[in-house]
């Protein structure tokens, strides 16, 4: 194609925006809170060229990795394209080579073999590293001061898994990072790592175990005994690949799964669980022990939230009429059986958000994304097609819920937690928030925002020059983290 196409994938916050940019000295209102020291690292999915099909979708959309550095008060920001070996085939042709999302059979042949990860999903901070990631492929260490693209990483040759998961977990008190990858014997194979990287950053365990199908496993939860699998019917098809179809199709009539594991235990010791059928979940907020219970608390909704994996299944419905909430799963390891037990803990939303030390532990409180009613339609673009328009705080063991609602024309990207020296105090939240001044024109404006008082909106606000394409997730990096970053400025 010479143009963009003018889907929802390329409109509206999905525009494309492709310029790398530096600015200097943002201009911010209000104060920012001395606690904020370091940087705001963020996956923006922004294609570099358009696509070789007209259908193409946000998620198949070169990675950038963008930075807001926050100095004494001051702000700047770089962005910049991730120089996976796609980007690279592609800049060097003015033109995309690679077709449909996930699906090589559809690629110029010029690219046969060429690594085909886009790095656009979360921006991953482990033992002094910044990696870009993306579940289909292994993630591209950055140089976090430059932005500069280091290569792709595979722990100095130890991986074997061809695969990781954008939704790693780090264990606040051994520093370790567990993560899994599906897919990881290659495409629509069955096979799952699971991995653990001590706190220097050596792939110090990597084992595979067999899914009951291949799914859409976007993210998985550790307590401080298990690791947690949960696997939702989104499902992969190579004969349909080779088609030229969908990689995901959503099966609404296939049962749910969770694998549970001793975290330093054997794959052989895997215990499956059944869930319900045709449910679909993307981000879960964390899991805990309670003596032999194990508690995951999971964004949950009835179909998958995505159109095009519904569509590929023959799944037709309105978004808005899509059920789900924030839901507690809970397995009893004493007992024998497969039974979950299921527990509403809030209203449905997702890109939930919880604080570094509480991984993997009981938690007194998490953020997440949500609707307000009184907001107006959404605004379009972002992964899934709308954008949420209501920040929320929830605490789980109370239920008590406070909003940040945002007025009309107005939409939310995922925040990152900063926690505050006072051990008192709950930390801040950072976002991208955008405004619709007219038809197709956005502005966008950083927000911090009181973590424990996220009704009173924002307490400082720095104004973007620049439009700023949705995000998907992102990462906050202390100064002190950055002062032991790997490669030096
Ligand atoms: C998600 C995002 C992806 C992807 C698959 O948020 C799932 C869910 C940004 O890329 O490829
Ligand atoms: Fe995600």
């Amino acid at each position: 194609m010479k143009l963009f196409p003018s889907t929802i994938h390329f409109t509206g916050l999905n525009t494309p925006v492709r310029a790398e940019a530096s600015v200097r000295d943002l201009i911010v209102e209000g104060e920012i809170p001395s606690d904020i020291q370091g940087a705001f690292f963020r996956a923006v999915p922004d294609p570099a060229h358009p696509p070789m099909f007209e259908d193409d979708v946000a998620l198949s959309a070169d990675g950038m990795v963008a930075k807001f550095m926050f100095e004494n008060g001051n702000v700047d920001y770089d962005i910049r394209y991730v120089e996976t070996a796609r980007y690279q085939a592609e800049k060097k042709a003015r033109k995309a080579l690679f077709g449909k999302y996930r699906n090589p059979f559809t690629d110029d042949p010029s690219v046969k073999g060429v690594d085909r990860t886009v790095s656009n999903t979360t921006p991953i901070w482990h033992a002094g590293r910044l990696f870009m990631t993306k579940e289909d492929g292994r993630a591209y260490e950055i140089n976090p001061h430059t932005l500069e693209t280091l290569g792709s990483w595979d722990y100095h040759g130890a991986l074997k898994s061809q695969t990781m998961t954008a939704h790693a977990r780090i264990d606040p008190d051994t520093g370790e990072m567990f993560f899994f990858g599906y897919e990881a014997g290659g495409l629509c194979s069955r096979e799952i790592s699971y991995c653990i990287a001590d706190k220097e950053g050596n792939l110090v365990s990597e084992q595979w175990f067999e899914a009951p199908y291949v799914s859409a496993m976007h993210d998985f939860v550790i307590t401080e005994k298990y690791a947690i699998f949960p696997l939702f019917p989104t499902t992969a098809d190579l004969d349909r690949l080779k088609a030229g179809g969908a990689h995901w199709a959503h099966q609404q009539d296939l049962e749910s799964w969770v694998a549970v594991m001793p975290r330093y235990g054997k794959v052989e010791d895997i215990r499956w669980f059944k869930g319900r059928q045709g449910v679909s979940c993307f981000h879960l907020i964390n899991a805990f022990d309670e003596g032999d219970l194990i508690h995951m608390d999971l964004c949950l909704s009835d179909t998958n939230a995505f159109p095009f994996m519904r569509e590929a299944g023959g799944i037709h419905c309105n978004q808005s009429e899509i059920g789900g909430g924030l839901i507690r799963w809970t397995v009893d390891m004493s007992k024998d059986g497969d039974d979950i037990v299921e527990t509403p803990l809030g209203p449905p939303g997702d890109m939930p958000r919880l604080r570094d030390r509480d991984q993997g532990r009981p938690y007194d409180s998490a953020w997440y994304l949500s609707m307000n009613p009184e907001g107006g339609p959404p605004l379009p673009g972002g992964p899934v097609g709308v954008a949420f328009n209501a920040l929320l705080r929830i605490e789980p063991k109370t239920r008590r819920l406070d909003m940040m609602p945002l007025g009309f024309g107005m939409g939310l990207n995922e925040p990152v937690h900063i926690p505050a020296k006072d051990p008192a105090h709950e930390g801040w939240l950072m976002m991208v928030v955008d405004r619709q001044v007219e038809d197709n024109v956005f502005e966008s404006e950083l927000w911090i925002v009181d973590a424990g008082n996220v009704s009173a909106g924002a307490v400082a606000r720095v104004l973007l020059p620049l439009p700023m394409k949705a995000q998907v997730h992102g990462w906050w990096v202390s100064a002190a983290q950055l002062a032991q970053a790997k490669h030096g400025e």
